[in-house]
């Protein structure tokens, strides 16, 4: 049945049971968790697509790579292990661990910002980066290539920048205002899309123009290297470890959430090609933020699953079956007629909610109601990719607009099977034939920052 589709380059070695709730149960457990799926217990969920940040499996390499870990506070043998695997992958001469993503950001995105409201510039900025942006006292703008707002249309890298309007941005702004260019690979927020490398270059030339830092947000680096193995000219006989370098190359600094590409539950990672100032700024602020520059959040096992978890993912068999598995979960929702982001991204399938429930504004959040409905259908977690998470405007207080209402599917690492995904889209069939009836939401609490988190909402 699945022919055209990778079968699995695992085999299953240990098994976690899954609990099944009723449609009854999942109605009050719902309206418990403030119509907010952020706040159910994932013991009611079935099968759970909220995110496939640190809820992959590991294989039986990174667990027996666990028992080396040496959790010694200063100069432990397993930062070195791991230190010489990340400056083997980017090419870089510096290295720092964090706890975790934003961890990453905290630390190294204020150097940038040199004045308040300097701007980073971004294909998208991802939700936590955005916030860290605006923490730093920097503003966040989005530049990708508009195709990535026309769901239907086949781009092979919709997470494109668009480099006229990022040069424009910068001359409008002056150079001395902006603080960095971030480079987010693959592009998250518009359906897990991939950058070419002909656009990053593009990016970096840009930069060099105008003397710009060059940062990699690069969460699912390897993805993104994969995709252009596939479809950008000139990299089929590639290696995707050779991509990769391709990609680093061109960067000045690259923060990564290791939670997706590393293949671990926990952890991030600071690398700096070779800015010794930079380095030694983020090297201070880590230890009061994160912790000593040799753990720096992450335990010393944590540090050996890592190690061995970012070779696994550059691994072709291994991202072949991923990336496939997205494909099979969006050509099964096209062919029974749901509206997806095409192609379907790397990590995800995100689902065009503005086309199911346009009767919707974008402030009664429609993708948000076509997560709770499928919740309800079918004990699926999904996650809002729209206004919800797009918050207000710091100047004004008004809630923004997002361009696309996503509901996101993501696919958590080496972890469902295609069976599983075949209940998922069962569920959204579902919810898509019954789309006449979804009502948006209001809140009943907004908390000031990443306010999806928390937030509860009350149905209309
Ligand atoms: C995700 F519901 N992503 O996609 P941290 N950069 C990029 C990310 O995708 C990213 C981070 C930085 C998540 C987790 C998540 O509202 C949400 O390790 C491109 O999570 O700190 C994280 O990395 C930050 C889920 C984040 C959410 C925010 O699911």
């Amino acid at each position: 049945m699945k022919n055209d589709f990778a079968p699995e380059p695992y085999r299953i070695k240990m098994v976690e049971p899954l609990r099944r709730t009723t449609r009854e149960e999942r109605l009050v457990l719902l309206k418990e968790a403030g119509y907010n799926i952020f706040g159910l217990k994932s013991e009611d969920v079935y099968i759970d697509m909220l995110t496939d940040s640190g809820t992959g499996a590991m294989s039986d390499r990174q667990w027996s790579a666990l028992m080396q870990g040496d959790e010694a506070y200063a100069g432990s043998r397993s930062f070195y292990k791991l230190e010489t695997v990340v400056k083997e992958i980017t090419g870089y001469e510096h290295f720092l661990p964090a706890h975790q993503g934003r961890g990453a950001e905290q630390v190294a995105l204020p150097y940038f910002v040199k004045k308040k409201g300097m701007y980073f510039i971004s294909n998208m900025h991802f939700d936590t980066t955005r916030a860290h942006v605006e923490l730093a006292g920097g503003r966040a703008v989005d530049c990708v290539d508009e195709v990535c707002f026309d769901t239907e249309r086949y781009h092979p890298f919709k997470g494109n920048f668009d480099l006229e309007r990022l040069e424009t941005l910068i001359l409008e702004h002056g150079k001395e205002n902006i603080a960095g260019i971030i480079v987010t690979l693959t592009n998250n927020s518009a359906g897990g899309q991939p950058v070419s490398l002909e656009n990053q270059r593009g990016v970096r030339e840009i930069c060099d123009r105008y003397d710009l830092p060059y940062i990699i947000d690069g969460a699912r680096y390897a993805e993104n290297a994969y995709f252009i193995k596939m479809r950008e000219e000139g990299y089929a006989e590639k290696e995707l470890s050779a991509i990769a370098k391709e990609q680093f190359a061109l960067g000045d600094l690259f923060l990564m959430s290791a939670k997706k590409d590393g293949l671990v539950n926990i952890g991030g990672l600071i690398a700096i090609k070779d800015d010794e100032d930079l380095f030694r700024y983020c090297r201070t602020r880590l230890v009061p933020l994160e912790g000593f520059p040799t753990y720096g959040g992450m335990s010393g096992r944590d540090m050996e699953a890592l190690a061995v978890g970012l070779k696994e993912g550059l691994d072709f068999e291994y991202q072949r079956h991923r990336t496939d598995q997205a494909r099979y979960l969006g050509e099964s929702l096209r062919a029974a007629g749901v509206p997806i982001q095409y192609p379907p991204g790397g990590h995800a399938v995100f689902v065009d909610c503005k086309r199911i429930a346009p009767h919707i504004p974008y402030d009664r959040f429609p993708a948000q109601a076509v997560v709770n409905a499928l919740y309800v259908e079918a004990a699926v977690r999904g996650v809002e990719i729209g206004s919800f998470l797009l918050g207000r405007d710091p100047d004004t207080g008004e809630n923004l607009e997002s361009p696309m209402e996503f509901m996101r599917l993501t696919i958590p690492r080496r972890t469902y099977t295609y069976a599983h995904l075949d209940h998922v889209a069962e569920g959204v069939k579902k919810v898509h034939e019954n789309r006449d009836a979804l009502r948006g939401y209001t809140f009943e609490y907004e908390p000031p920052v990443l306010r999806h988190f928390t937030a509860r909402l009350r149905p209309l």
